[in-house]
């Protein structure tokens, strides 16, 4: 077979988040955040009744993160700013906290050094507890808040951060967070959490990619879009079912999301929409507990971006009739109310909804491709969990990248307009509710050690050369 290259601007990273590795949660000035409140008052909620206190302790390793970036070659890294660090007191006393805004000048200054580019995350799931306190994502308010902390970051890092992500995978956020407790703030409002957030969450985007292109692009001449959790749902068999029942799957996990900001016509997915109004209903409900967008609300949503951020790890099948086969990972939304299946020839990984899906890479990025008119996208999260008694050997997460970058490959001769690949992650790291329990690193981080030392796996040898000479040597 003849050599296959990503191009040569293809920006190839590796992407971290805030509380996932920053630790010093109550330094310089730094407020508490729902992470912080959770597993300090919850400890029992997370696998080893950990937290990131400390965690890999970038804010105190940053030198040594960036000497990993350029060990690995890379052009890119992507990683997020914790808003409790910037604004502890997100209303009153409002301040900017500048030993917050010193440690981000710092970590984005050492990656410009050695022309890496920086791509900031502005909200990755830390948000101030005293927002939280009066109702989070669920405040009315809540876009104005986002929009005025936007601001800031966009305002002190905008001249030298090109590429802003306003959030990270709102599925998160809102079904786990507030429709289920399987995230902080675990609200567990199962019937309207998930929708009322979805909505406060798109226009908080839209307010911060409008402040972005209104009065910061003309001068900062950078990019603003959103990263979306982007699992993909195929059919279990052919049937006309099975694709409908595929497509409600893929509307109710990001389409909710995607459809809005994305689609030529805007609003939320038109199947799913009907589906939850009918059961809304049936339910006693006077109207869908999906809210309604106004449509000036749909007309400021749409087309907010300037890409299409894409976590994506894996896929399962979906099946119209419900225990069809076995294997039945449970589905995380009843409003749609489908089977979920995974084959048991799929490799595990060390987490329960990671498996090594064939395809799943092209299956997603051509099918964004055609839904959305060819958006420019990049891959913002792509990784494999192992146990950490793994060690440095990790040859199946070698498995897992070597596959993942041939469906890139795939997709860029498919036509997709893919400009870059942040693999997860640079480092071993808090793993939210699974602690520290399913490394995802590069780089093992010895969370023993008090220097949080770091040393690089198998799997850092081989990404460093895929970035250095372009190509998946598959001996290598
Ligand atoms: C995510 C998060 C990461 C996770 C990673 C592995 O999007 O889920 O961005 O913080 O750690 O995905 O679970």
């Amino acid at each position: 077979q003849q050599e296959r290259r990503f191009p040569d601007d293809f920006l190839f990273g590796t992407a971290t988040a805030s509380y996932q590795i920053e630790g010093a949660w109550n330094v310089d000035g730094k407020g508490e955040n729902i992470w912080d409140r959770m597993t300090h008052t919850k400890p029992h909620v997370i696998k080893d009744m950990s937290n990131g206190d400390i965690a890999a302790n970038s804010y105190y390793n940053y030198k040594r993160d960036v000497e990993m970036m350029r060990e690995l070659g890379l052009d890119a890294y992507r990683f997020s700013i914790s808003w409790s660090r910037i604004l502890p007191n997100p209303l009153a006393p409002y301040e900017v906290n500048q030993a917050g805004v010193d440690f981000y000048n710092n970590y984005i200054n050492e990656m410009l050094k050695y022309n890496i580019t920086p791509m900031a995350t502005i909200y990755h799931w830390d948000l101030p507890q005293k927002l939280q306190d009066l109702g989070g994502l669920l405040n009315p308010l809540f876009p104005e808040w986002f929009e005025d902390y936007a601001r800031v970051v966009f305002e002190n890092f905008g001249d030298r951060v090109k590429l802003w992500i306003t959030f990270n995978e709102p599925i998160v956020i809102c079904y786990q967070g507030y429709g289920g407790n399987v995230k902080a703030p675990l609200l567990n409002l199962t019937d309207v959490g998930t929708y009322y957030c979805a909505k406060n969450l798109l226009l908080a985007h839209a307010k911060g990619y409008h402040a972005y292109n209104n009065d910061f692009k003309p001068a900062q001449n950078g990019e603003c879009g959103i990263t979306i959790g982007v699992t993909w749902y195929g059919p279990l068999t052919d049937s006309e079912e099975d694709h409908y029942a595929a497509e409600l799957k893929r509307q109710v996990e990001w389409g909710i999301y995607a459809e809005p900001i994305f689609s030529e016509q805007g609003g939320f997915p038109k199947e799913f929409a009907e589906v939850v109004a009918q059961k809304s209903i049936e339910q006693g409900y006077k109207k869908s507990r999906l809210p309604e967008l106004t449509e000036e609300e749909r007309k400021f949503i749409q087309g907010s971006f300037d890409f299409f951020g894409v976590n994506h790890y894996t896929a399962s099948l979906v099946s119209a009739n419900e225990h069809k086969t076995v294997n039945a990972v449970p589905s995380m939304l009843d409003d749609v109310d489908v089977g979920v299946y995974t084959p048991d020839d799929w490799l595990s990984s060390a987490t329960d909804w990671l498996k090594m899906a064939p395809n799943s890479m092209y299956n997603v990025l051509t099918h964004l491709k055609e839904k959305y008119n060819n958006p420019a996208l990049y891959i913002t999260e792509n990784g494999w969990s192992q146990v950490p008694e793994a060690g440095l050997i990790d040859d199946d997460r070698i498995v897992y990248y070597r596959a993942a970058l041939n469906s890139v490959l795939d997709s860029l001769e498919a036509g997709v307009n893919l400009k870059g690949y942040m693999a997860w992650s640079l480092m071993d790291n808090y793993e939210w509710m699974k602690g520290y329990t399913e490394p995802f690193g590069l780089y093992e981080v010895d969370f023993k050690s008090e220097a949080k030392t770091r040393t690089p796996r198998k799997s850092a040898f081989v990404y460093k050369q895929i970035v250095k000479t372009r190509v998946i040597d598959p001996n290598y």
